[in-house]
């Protein structure tokens, strides 16, 4: 009885949300549904009734693969490939070189300021009749050109007057993969990696070919396979075939593959006596092992490095600098046209005063060493990822090197793959910060793109958090930090509404009340965090070990991996002194940044423990004195992730039972979690500012000591 009921309830829920089926987001973004919108759909099908791809390549074939899905998926129809043009509404896609009806409108001038990669679409005339033009010069731009078209489809946007050019902004827009060898993932928190490397070279995943497929619509165009934590293995023969395997089904989709090289690697695999950089024995190994790559994979992209960072091998172990490793590995790859992506990421053996400055006090005085193929991979802030970080003090300090941001998407540091929290706006404060490198007007952005200081060679790597799961990410709304990293790194001006904006209808709905509540949660969500996580400035405070959960109490290990390192918390007051009169990090940055971030009265409040160490009765904006905000904001954050759940409560009725119910159902842990935070650093700090909790703040469930030993075992990547 009970199942009849259940059965009946279904059916009545379906005939009354038609448009609302069985989701496993396992499409993630490129779903392609019937648009179930009458008048938009009325229009689709009187403009759109044929298509043509002029020209012959893999690219152009997926292209057309795409294309008839894309169509036949959203138009509800067979939309049929033609040969000739002769109807209204023909689609024509192409190469000014490869296409003769392309070629025929006189294009060149349109298509002249296009860089490659870059497309049009326009809506214009061939024959008298009404066509919509997908052109680029090169058949990447075509491909992307065709993505977004499809976007303008799933947005449910007009495709009657269009009239669009874009061209990516940084050339190089990459993945990088934590991925080991046996399968496991480092900071992963979506199952396995994808690369089966035991069944590969002979059996290839169909999810191969989604996740370029993927990737190819937001526009990323490289991936490095492999954790920076190298196994030098990856670059024996018997892995490089099945690389290669790889870089074959993901070429049509223009998108390169990059490998992680273990500095050590000619003495771990090569057999050699050493890896210095400068001996000649050790040139001529990667010398070799390059032509032995590029044998294989003739579009291999190059190598990205971490060296003398947490145990890594490096030049330095031989007393040679950061230039002399990656100008060794970067003349190696030159002659086949690759590149070397070197990590800013140090550590020193010995324990800074502060950690934060070690990058800049080491690469700067590099500035103008590197080879031209040589990109220095900057992650956005000083210290690691942190919910909230001032960004790097590299960005601008390097004009005559090419540096390029590492962003992560995995949320390591920001609730793994339980809690909502969308990036776009942690990835566009550091993009849009300014760095008065140049004066006014020097935003990172501009160091990235290359027109601060007319770099040529530009790039933008993103940490990804694609895993074996069903729907790639394991939290759905996690998908939308892979989207929006892939759209900022082609334009990375754009703006985390606008993304926020396209993401939820093309993967959740085009109704504009619930587009407008869900692009609320997701915009909030990140300061939301960052209150119950690490407000005012505050950072590395978390669990050692897995970084899931608060853990302000760690003061064991190597000092600048604890916690007690970085909030300095005692009886006057708490934060880590990075003035002229402590550790001095902020002559790091230009002025005014520097003297801004130096003068607690004009320090963002945002960043203010992260540069100041500041008593606990000190008077904030909000006219609260410092402990009472702190109490405050890990309160409110709490109380925001409860407004977050009722909101998404309210979009039940356009979302599927399944996406739906597991975002539900994450909100309920992340809020549980969000309290622990709170409860667990209050309490903490407590013992330090010995002042009672302000009216308004919940109190604790619990004493300090269970916040201390707690044990999560319901969260991914904690074992
Ligand atoms: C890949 C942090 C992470 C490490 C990571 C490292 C890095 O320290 O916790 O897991 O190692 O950053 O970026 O190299």
């Amino acid at each position: 009885m009970k199942n009849i009921l259940k059965i009946s309830a279904f059916i009545v829920f379906c005939f009354l949300f038609p448009g609302i089926k069985a989701e496993d987001g396992y499409r993630l973004w490129l779903r392609y549904d019937p648009v179930t919108d009458p008048a938009v759909l009325a229009q689709y099908t009187k403009s759109i009734k044929a298509w043509i791809i002029e020209g012959e390549s893999s690219t152009l074939r997926v292209a057309g693969v795409e294309l008839q899905s894309a169509l036949n998926g959203l138009l509800g129809r067979s939309i049929t490939s033609v040969k000739a043009v002769k109807r209204n509404g023909t689609i024509i896609a192409g190469t000014l070189a490869g296409s003769p009806v392309i070629s025929s409108l006189k294009l060149e001038s349109r298509m002249r300021g296009l860089s490659p990669e870059g497309y049009i679409i326009l809506s214009t005339k061939y024959r008298n009749k009404k066509v919509i033009i997908i052109a680029a010069n090169d058949d990447a731009g075509v491909l992307y050109g065709i993505f977004h078209f499809f976007r303008l489809l799933q947005m449910h946007k007009p495709v009657t007057e269009l009239e669009i050019t874009s061209s990516p902004l940084v050339k190089l827009r990459l993945l990088n993969h934590w991925d080991n060898l046996n399968r496991s993932v480092e900071r992963g928190y979506s199952g396995f990696s994808l690369w089966n490397w035991n069944t590969l070279p002979d059996s290839i995943d169909q999810r191969y070919t989604d996740y370029a497929r993927t990737n190819a619509s937001i526009g990323i165009n490289g991936t490095v396979l492999t954790n920076v934590n190298a196994n030098a293995l990856i670059l024996t023969g018997d892995y490089l075939v099945k690389v290669a395997a790889l870089a074959n089904v993901f070429r049509p989709y223009c998108i390169k593959v990059y490998l992680t090289a273990r500095f050590s690697a000619p003495v771990e695999i090569g057999k050699l006596k050493t890896a210095d950089p400068l001996d000649p024995e050790v040139i001529a190994w990667w010398k070799k092992k390059a032509d032995e790559i590029y044998s294989l994979i003739p579009d291999f992209g190059g190598f990205l490095v971490k060296a003398n960072s947490e145990g890594q091998p490096g030049p330095q172990n031989y007393n040679r600098t950061h230039a002399d490793g990656a100008n060794m590995l970067a003349d190696a790859v030159a002659p086949h046209g690759g590149i070397v992506m070197w990590r800013a990421f140090v550590y020193d053996n010995n324990v800074p005063d502060d950690r934060a400055k070690q990058a800049y006090n080491e690469f700067v005085p590099l500035d103008g060493q590197f080879r031209k193929n040589v990109l220095i991979q900057v992650k956005n802030g000083p210290v690691d990822f942190q919910p909230r970080e001032p960004f790097h003090p590299l960005f601008g300090a390097m004009p005559a090197t090419a540096l390029m941001p590492e962003f992560q998407i995995t949320q390591e540091y920001l609730g793994s793959s339980v809690h909502l929290v969308f990036l776009a706006p942690l990835f566009e404060e550091c993009l849009k910060a300014d760095t008065y490198a140049k004066g006014k007007g020097s935003l990172v952005a501009k160091v990235i793109d290359g027109t601060l200081e007319n770099h040529t060679l530009t790039a933008m790597a993103g940490v990804s958090n694609a895993g074996s799961v069903r729907n790639w990410t394991g939290h759905s709304f996690a998908q939308a930090n892979w989207y929006a990293f892939g759209r900022l790194a082609w334009d990375p001006y754009l703006d985390s509404g606008q993304i926020a904006g396209e993401w939820i209808r093309m993967t959740f709905t085009c109704d504009d009340e619930a587009v407008q509540r869900i692009s609320k949660i997701m915009l909030n969500s990140r300061e939301i965090t960052v209150n119950y996580m690490t407000p005012i400035g505050l950072h590395h405070i978390m669990y050692a070990g897995h970084h899931y959960g608060p853990g302000p109490w760690v003061n064991r290990g190597r000092q600048d991996w604890t916690s007690v390192y970085y909030h300095r918390a005692d009886s006057i007051g708490i934060g880590f002194d990075r003035t002229s009169s402590g550790s001095n990090a902020v002559s790091q940055y230009y002025p005014p940044v520097r003297d801004i971030y130096n003068n607690i009265q004009t320090c963002p409040e945002n960043l203010l423990l992260w540069f100041h160490h500041v008593p606990w009765d000190y008077k904030l904006k909000s006219g609260r004195i410092l402990w009472n905000e702190i109490c405050y904001r890990y309160d409110e954050g709490v109380k925001s992730v409860r407004l977050m759940q009722n909101e998404w409560g309210k979009t039940s009725n356009f979302i599927d039972k399944e996406r739906f119910e597991q975002v539900k159902e994450l909100l309920v842990r992340q809020e549980r979690d969000a309290r622990i935070w709170r409860d667990g650093c209050i309490l903490y700090f407590q013992t330090f500012s010995k002042r009672p909790l302000p009216a308004g703040v919940d109190k604790p469930e619990h004493d300090l000591q269970y916040y201390m030993t707690h044990k999560y075992t319901d969260v991914p990547g904690i074992r």
